[in-house]
């Protein structure tokens, strides 16, 4: 798979010098010059290979302001590794990314996977969505090309038993259930509708949502469903307005998620709106206009200025590509990740720096980043916004922290509570004691003032 870019190594090589032919005139012998030292081979230049990267996402249609964006986060971290120089396994290595658009559409998803493959590329971040990413899974999977992607959150993606498959962003098991929750307290929602858009990812996230806001004692009063394609809303909405639920949860992206607020408002519906990452954009509050005020959305992970690399990371991708749409740091670290474990591999064969990605440990922008057995983030968190003033602002994050952090905090609960548990049972054991001790003296009491009594009886 190797594209060798110089395939033949020039070596100049000193030529000897010839000894000076004697003359017929005997004439005294000058001395013969000393033959010149050998110049020093000059070392070979090392070899210079280009390695594919593939990078897939919706580039046109109503998602490719986010395809866009993810492209634009992979693009800068080839552009920064080729800038600082790459040396992996001898050879000096530029980058190439090729990018492919798969329309949002999980046949074309297929499609550009297989054309990806045939192009020999050494391993692909993306797609973008869960839709397309599953089916192109197999393709890669079977041709052993290892997948990271930044933003699909199906947990399907990482379930099917692919070593090749992993994400850098919590699932929507985690997020449907923050989701939930969320709606159920914060919002108060003691009743909710449910729309999804039918892809992987809506209707995916709009089931996980269901059993996190049921489990939280809320009732699911309508659910409905579109498509990623529709700009219409009203017979959907209209069935949901006379059910007056508290909240109507959407699963879906914000080219839907927009028009649809806009449209409940118009129809004069007053429940709050909820919806996922895939609605938690810029551009979702531009579609929606003045009725995106006081609406929610959920992101997996934390504020771009509570990431660890995030101020330095916004800076530079707004100065190169414009404001930050979605998933554009997510995206950018799934290619550092994916170079980091060509490094540490020392190889950039698939076959041996796939297994180094499973061992990942790698400080991101987005968070410090690890995979569990499947492929999937460790420690991811789930954050939550709200529109105010025409911007999303940040409400509160559930999980997430560094990997291993829940864990010593749930042992830490465990151990204080066990500690509370034995100083209850060691206060009850002295009460017990105590009470035995006072009776057992009373007693002694007792028996002391009978055996004096009998004493004086006897006398
Ligand atoms: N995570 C939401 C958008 C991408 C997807 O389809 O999963």
């Amino acid at each position: 798979m190797l594209t060798p870019r110089i395939s033949s190594v020039t070596f100049a090589v000193a030529a000897a010098l010839a000894v000076i032919g004697c003359s017929q005139k005997e004439e005294p012998k000058a001395a013969a010059p000393a033959p010149a030292p050998a110049a020093a081979p000059t070392p070979a230049p090392m070899p210079e290979i280009t390695v594919k990267i593939g990078h897939v996402a919706p580039l046109t249609g109503p998602q490719a302001h986010l395809g866009k964006d993810n492209e634009n986060g992979a693009r800068m971290a080839v552009d920064e590794l080729n800038a600082k120089g790459l040396e992996i396994g001898g050879a000096k290595v530029t980058l190439e990314l090729v990018a492919e658009d798969d329309q949002a559409d999980p046949k074309q998803g297929t499609i550009v996977a297989q054309k990806l493959v045939d192009a020999k590329v050494y391993g692909v971040v993306g797609h973008l969505n869960s839709g397309t990413t599953i089916p192109a899974s197999k393709i890669y999977s079977d041709a052993g090309i290892p997948q990271i992607s930044g933003s699909a959150t199906n947990p399907k993606y990482t379930q099917q038993g692919f070593s090749t498959t992993f994400r850098v962003m919590a699932n929507d098991v985690q997020q449907g259930k923050v989701l939930g929750e969320y709606a159920a307290r914060q919002m108060a929602g003691k009743t909710v509708a449910i729309i999804d858009d039918r892809t992987a990812y809506g209707q995916g996230l709009a089931d996980e949502f269901e059993k996190g806001v049921t489990a939280a004692g809320a009732k699911v009063v309508a659910r409905e469903f579109t498509n990623d394609k529709a700009t219409d809303f009203a017979a959907i909405l209209t069935k949901i307005k006379s059910k007056r639920p508290d909240v109507i949860f959407y699963g879906g992206m914000d080219a839907q998620g927009g028009p649809m607020t806009k449209q409940m408002k118009s129809l004069g519906i007053k429940s709050r709106f909820l919806t996922g990452d895939g609605g938690c954009t810029p551009e979702y509050i531009k579609l929606a206009g003045p009725a995106s005020e006081g609406q929610y959305c959920s992101l997996p992970g934390v504020p771009l200025d509570q990431m660890p690399g995030g101020k330095a990371f916004g800076d530079a991708f707004t100065a190169k590509y414009g404001q930050i749409q979605l998933y554009a740091p997510y995206v950018y670290d799934a290619t550092m990740v994916m170079v980091d474990a060509m490094k540490r591999a020392n190889s950039v064969e698939p076959a041996k720096y796939l297994p180094e990605i499973g061992k990942t440990d790698y400080q991101g922008v987005t968070a410090r980043i690890q995979f569990d057995e499947k492929g999937d983030l460790k420690g991811g968190a789930i954050s939550l916004y709200e529109v105010k003033d025409g911007k999303w602002e940040y409400r509160e994050t559930v999980g997430g922290g560094t990997p291993g952090a829940a864990e010593v905090k749930a042992a830490v609960k465990d151990a204080a509570a066990s500690v509370k548990e034995a100083a209850v049972a060691t206060g009850e054991a002295a009460k017990d004691a105590a009470k035995e001790g006072v009776k057992a003296a009373a007693e002694a009491v007792k028996d002391a003032a009978e055996a004096t009594k009998a004493a004086v009886e006897k006398k």
